[in-house]
């Protein structure tokens, strides 16, 4: 086993910038705004600041299935924050998440406009706000819960785990990437599990869950996350595969991936969302920006 021994911690740790591997330039030890940086505002009560990152599909996926739903109130512009210049350590964006990550959402259809952060937040308010993807009876709403926060709780193991450490680091740490790929291996076979029983991780019905899930999990299955599908054997966890694939033919899903992605073809683009027009004027938008990537 490669070992890397050769690094005795010191009684202090100090912060050394470029050690940082692929994200040094935007990770840092501390919180708070480096700069002043108003953020944009349009017309819709919903106001979403993201990127087309896993975590920023869940929600711009939600939106667009309340939109499917008839949930007129459910339509929002769709801000890009790109993350790897710093924009999320604006001064606006801070001011509707402390924690300098996106999603972030901006509720303005009361008297004063409500934050909402962190992605299974935004998807449960969302859920309760319009009545939708989220079971009403107890139990149907306690399992679809649990495996809400199953992703919130899970998914940092996959990305700022098994992804960082394979793809990443700047060396390839034998033991990290044994570790986080382990328990990976592990959260498929949960899921593939539960899967093997229901139609969707919540039940029967689709929700808040698979929208959750989805975008790190669905990703994962397929092979198309951190180039890892043949390393980690993802096609022996079939019936994560087959709901991988009925979750990417939903009409909403497709919309939603698209939303805020700076990135890949033209075609797959859409870096600004105010209508539902926009989805379809999309490949005249000649824009390109920088890398995004899931951290
Ligand atoms: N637990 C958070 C995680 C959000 C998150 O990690 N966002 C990443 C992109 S996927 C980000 O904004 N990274 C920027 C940074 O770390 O500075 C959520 O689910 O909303």
């Amino acid at each position: 086993m490669s070992q890397t021994d050769d690094y005795t911690p010191p009684k202090v740790w100090t912060w050394n910038k470029p050690n940082g591997g692929h994200f040094a330039g935007i990770n840092r030890p501390v919180a708070g705004p480096t700069h002043d940086q108003a953020l944009p505002r349009g017309q819709h009560p919903l106001q979403l600041y993201s990127l087309a990152t896993p975590n920023g599909v869940k929600v711009t996926v939600m939106l667009e299935e309340l939109l499917a739903l008839g949930h007129a109130g459910a339509e929002y512009d769709a801000w890009p924050i790109r993350i790897t210049e710093g924009e999320q350590f604006g001064s606006g964006f801070v001011a509707v998440n402390p924690n300098s990550k996106i999603p972030a959402l901006l509720d303005c259809s009361g008297t004063q406009p409500l934050r909402v952060f962190e992605s299974g937040a935004i998807l449960l308010y969302l859920a309760e706000k319009f009545g939708a993807l989220l079971p009403d009876d107890p139990a149907g709403r306690t399992e679809c819960l649990c495996w809400l926060f199953w992703q919130m709780g899970s998914a940092p193991f996959l990305g700022g785990g098994f992804g960082h450490f394979y793809a990443y680091a700047p060396s390839k740490i034998e033991y990290a990437i044994d570790r986080y790929a382990m328990e990976v291996k592990r959260q498929m076979d949960v899921l593939n599990r539960r899967l093997a029983e229901h139609r969707y991780v919540g039940g029967e019905q689709y929700s808040i869950a698979d929208i959750a899930i989805w975008p790190w999990y669905g990703a994962l299955a397929k092979g198309l996350l951190y180039e890892a599908g043949e390393f980690l054997q993802v096609g022996e966890y079939r019936h994560l595969v087959r709901w991988a694939d009925e979750i990417a033919r939903r009409p909403a899903v497709q919309r939603g991936r698209l939303v805020n992605r700076l990135v890949g073809p033209l075609e797959s683009q859409l870096h600004e969302r105010h209508d539902a027009s926009d989805f379809a004027t999309r490949t005249q938008d000649k824009l390109q920006d920088k890398q995004q990537e899931p951290s």
